[in-house]
């Protein structure tokens, strides 16, 4: 597949169990790893917070810089990640998105990368944020719908009808492993 999978806060503390807990988001992991394995580039994000961090007067504390909740989870396959992009790491700058504060969008650029898939958690969130960036720096952003996971499912759902108004097209993995 050309173009990147983007894969979004694979971490423990947005596992069952973690400090932002996401419901069945370990569902999704070995879909995860079987798209991994199609696509020539692979991307990772992950939420990176300082103790002191802005977002914690909005959540619970998550993602604590050199945490254990902050490790990708264990069963993702890892070896198949060409790069990692840490976000959140300012304590006074809240954003969902994987395009604010990073080099994603020039690492992109410079490798010519322009077709985006976007999976992990969570849809309403980070997902839902970092895609909406993608289609305004001019990716096109594809969200894999059954890859992702909401916090909220209503919210995941209004996430998911704006993501398709602003551009993005919707698909389930099926449409990946069967093109
Ligand atoms: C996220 C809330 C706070 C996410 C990160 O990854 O969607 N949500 N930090
Ligand atoms: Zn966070």
């Amino acid at each position: 597949m050309k173009g990147a999978l983007i894969v979004i806060d694979m971490q423990n503390d947005f596992m069952p169990g973690g400090a932002l807990a996401i419901s069945n988001a370990d569902r999704i992991i070995p879909l995860i790893n079987q798209l991994m394995e199609k696509f020539e580039h692979v991307i990772a994000t992950m939420d990176w917070h300082p103790a002191d961090h802005v977002s914690f007067a909005t959540w619970p504390q998550h993602c604590l810089e050199e945490s254990e909740g902050v490790s990708l989870v264990k069963e993702l396959h890892q070896e198949q990640i060409e790069k990692i992009f840490r976000k959140g790491m300012d304590p006074m700058v809240d954003s969902y998105s994987a395009f604010f504060d990073t080099n994603l969008a020039d690492y992109l650029k410079k490798k010519k990368i322009q077709d985006l898939y976007f999976v992990g958690v969570a849809t309403d969130f980070c997902v839902f944020h970092s895609l909406l960036d993608a289609l305004e720096l001019g990716f096109s952003a594809t969200l894999v719908l059954d890859a992702c996971m909401p916090i909220d499912s209503e919210g995941g759902e209004k996430a998911v009808a704006e993501m398709r108004e602003k551009g993005a097209r919707i698909w389930l993995s099926k449409q990946l492993f069967d093109g």
